[in-house]
């Protein structure tokens, strides 16, 4: 056996990934299940939500995740309560920053601070529906196609760059939640996939604000259509 064939894969560290939530935390929940799995190299350093007695807070702790409930009604204003948890996100260290489900704009220091490694997943196809509620204007704007994005965050709201996406159908009789959780399936199979590109070294936002997957630049962001990704676990939400 030569040299090349015996050796051992070199050692990953795991990279360091901190997760913020607002609510249910299934997303949280993919990104701990593909961890326990083997299939993310991250170690979930803290799990921080803007609020109290929300779902994901107990997914974390079942984990054994630390966890940091940081209330904005607490602060004066935005500035203070980015302040304190940029402060909160920096003293654990890590190389990504993970909205999963955040549910507070973010000032633009804050995403200055993180840029590149601030990811988000939001329920729609951008640049389509930014914002709130994107599943009730898909459905009254007639779509016959809805989805899901994941992209690294900048100052503007839902407008950084995108590098995966989800296409569901919208079906006949569709209301927002039946759409809602068609979108959230895919969710749990896009965010992990990204997460694994970003930890292994293969992802990443160029000097120039541009997305590379393996050096290459993505003009547009990969897309997955439902049927080829609809192996997904069913989290409960
Ligand atoms: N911050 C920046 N600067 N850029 C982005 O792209 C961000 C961000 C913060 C969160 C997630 C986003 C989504 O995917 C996200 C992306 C909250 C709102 C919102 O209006 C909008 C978009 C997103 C998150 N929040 C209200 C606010 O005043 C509060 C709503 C509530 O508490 O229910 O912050 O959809
Ligand atoms: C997901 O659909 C996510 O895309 C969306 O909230 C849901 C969170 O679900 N995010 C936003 O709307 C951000 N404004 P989860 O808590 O079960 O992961």
């Amino acid at each position: 056996m030569d040299a090349a064939s015996s050796a051992q894969p070199a050692p990953v560290t795991p990279m360091p990934v901190v997760v913020l939530i607002s609510g249910s935390g299934s997303n949280l929940q993919a990104l701990i299940d593909g961890q326990a799995r083997g299939e993310l190299p991250i170690r979930l350093c803290a799990v921080i939500s803007n609020r109290a007695k929300v779902r994901g807070l107990e997914r974390a702790r079942a984990a054994g995740i630390s966890c940091a409930v940081l209330n904005h009604r607490e602060f004066p204003d935005r500035d203070a309560f980015d302040q304190a948890l940029q402060r909160l996100i920096d003293s654990f260290a890590p190389q990504l920053v993970v909205l999963a489900g955040f549910m507070r704009i973010l000032t633009p220091a804050l995403v200055r601070h993180y840029q590149g490694r601030l990811l988000n997943i939001h329920p729609s196809l951008l640049p389509k529906y930014p914002g709130l509620h994107t599943h009730e204007r898909a459905l009254a704007a007639g779509e016959t196609e809805h989805g899901a994005t994941v992209h690294f965050v900048t100052e503007e709201l839902d407008g950084g760059p995108a590098i995966l996406q989800a296409r569901v159908p919208v079906l006949t009789g569709d209301d927002a939640e039946t759409l809602a959780t068609r979108v959230l399936r895919q969710e749990h199979i896009i965010y992990p996939q990204v997460v694994q590109w970003f930890a292994s070294g293969r992802l990443r936002l160029d000097e120039h604000g541009q997305v590379r997957l393996d050096d290459q630049l993505l003009p547009e962001p990969l897309c997955l259509d439902e049927p080829a990704a609809a192996s997904g676990s069913d989290y409960p939400l």
